[in-house]
């Protein structure tokens, strides 16, 4: 199909598109030197909104998922989240001590790390806690507030199970204590079986090494699981028989069920998905030709099917899925609009390789009643005006 013929098919029209003569007037001149460290362009600005918690040091930031494109989030967008802010850890001193239920206790610098068998995968990590204010009346107003304590990247590590066959387990091994080297020393709890299974202590992200951010030089990843357990600037793993109870596996990330009850340690995350054109925020210019996209998820494996609705959910279409759909990673979404300038009201539904399809709002909060922070994965409407803004709406 030549280049005319495919504007006809996509009926662009005169909405876009400029006339030739312009372009050609612009002036040269030469432009600036090489550099050391590439940055971005001065006109790109999307950056990660931050949370303003009681300190800066226990907040979190959010990655701008409507400006990001394909999988892969830029490493300078991956959302944050710490609770005693991001320590400045010198690789030449820090150690990762192996001990408890073991054999062969191990202390082991980062260059012994570094020599041994590596793998490196492209998996999404996302806070137990987002789109937490979706189970509230009023929610975040953009698809950034309300989802970007989401990311993807491409982790480099060592397989976890490799250290444990190592220093041995002994009989009763069940759990290990990830501790992390920031002031806090935060902990989590693992069952052995995740950390033999897929579990990787990460050093990479995105082709070179973790940013301080995201646990420079080396977290913890069990990939699909709540972000919470993956400790950052890990320096301790304890093989225990049983959970430690920790503060972030019973006071936080647990959820309170409506017979009062807690439901705790519920680490794979579900599928979710969310459109992130159009979302929150956005103006449309007018009528016409739009790429509707987004991003779905699920700790359970592969991404099988988007569906994406126009009507607030009483019809749905096919979205198409981008390839390669990779286990446990963000897998994008697309589907062209034509918009006819009416209200419209525009969501995504996922459906991951183990048949379960994402949830209505509604039909969560029916299983989990209202007293949940954590652990949203319920189905996202945007609302369309016919002006062309887009509104966060929960029906
Ligand atoms: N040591 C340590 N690890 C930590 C945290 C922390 O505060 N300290 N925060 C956890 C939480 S709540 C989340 S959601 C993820 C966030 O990882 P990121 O900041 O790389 O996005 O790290 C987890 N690991
Ligand atoms: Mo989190």
């Amino acid at each position: 199909m030549d280049k005319t013929s495919r504007r006809q098919a996509l009926r662009l029209g005169a909405a876009l598109g400029g006339s030739l003569g312009a372009a050609a007037q612009e002036p040269r001149s030469l432009g600036r030197p090489l550099s050391a460290y590439g940055e971005r362009s001065r006109f790109v600005k999307p950056v990660r909104a931050t949370r303003v918690t009681k300190t800066p040091e226990a907040g979190s930031s959010s990655t701008p998922l409507a400006d990001t494109f394909g999988i892969v989030t830029p490493s300078a967008l991956h959302y944050e989240r710490h609770h005693a802010g991001v320590p400045d850890i010198d690789p030449a001193t820090h150690r990762l001590t192996i001990h408890g239920l073991v054999e062969r206790p191990l202390v082991l610098t980062m260059d012994e790390i570094r020599r041994l068998p590596s793998a490196s995968r492209i998996h999404f990590l996302e806070c137990g806690g987002n789109s937490g204010s979706e189970w509230a009346a009023e929610n975040g107003p953009t698809v950034q507030r309300s989802y970007g304590l989401a990311s993807c990247s491409d982790w480099t590590g060592v397989p976890l199970r490799l250290l444990l066959d190592e220093v041995g387990l002994k009989p009763g091994a069940a759990w290990l204590i990830a501790e992390g080297a920031d002031a806090c020393r935060m902990q989590r709890s693992v069952p052995i079986v995740k950390a033999l299974d897929d579990a990787m202590l990460a050093y990479g992200q995105n082709g070179e090494p973790l940013r301080p951010e995201q646990g420079f030089p080396l977290r913890l990843l069990t990939p699909g699981w709540e972000g919470n357990v993956q400790v950052k600037w890990l320096r301790r793993l304890d093989v225990t028989d049983q959970p430690y109870m920790t503060r972030d596996e019973t006071s936080k990330y647990s959820d309170l069920m409506p017979d009062g009850k807690a439901r705790i340690f519920t680490l794979p995350l579900e599928a979710k998905s969310v459109v992130t054109f159009p979302s929150g925020g956005h103006t449309l210019a007018g009528a016409g030709l739009y790429e509707i996209t987004g991003l779905a998820w699920s700790g359970r494996g592969r991404v099988e099917r988007v569906e994406v609705t126009l009507d607030g959910g009483r019809t749905w279409v096919d979205a198409k899925l981008d390839e390669p759909r990779l286990r446990l990673a963000f897998t994008r979404f697309r589907m062209p609009w034509r918009w006819d300038g009416r209200a419209a009201a525009i969501a995504s539904r996922c459906t991951d390789e183990s048949g379960y399809v994402q949830p209505t709002r509604a039909e969560l909060i029916e299983a989990r009643g209202t007293n949940s922070g954590y652990h949203f994965n319920g189905i996202k409407l945007w609302k369309i005006s016919p002006d062309g803004s887009v509104t966060n709406v929960h029906a």
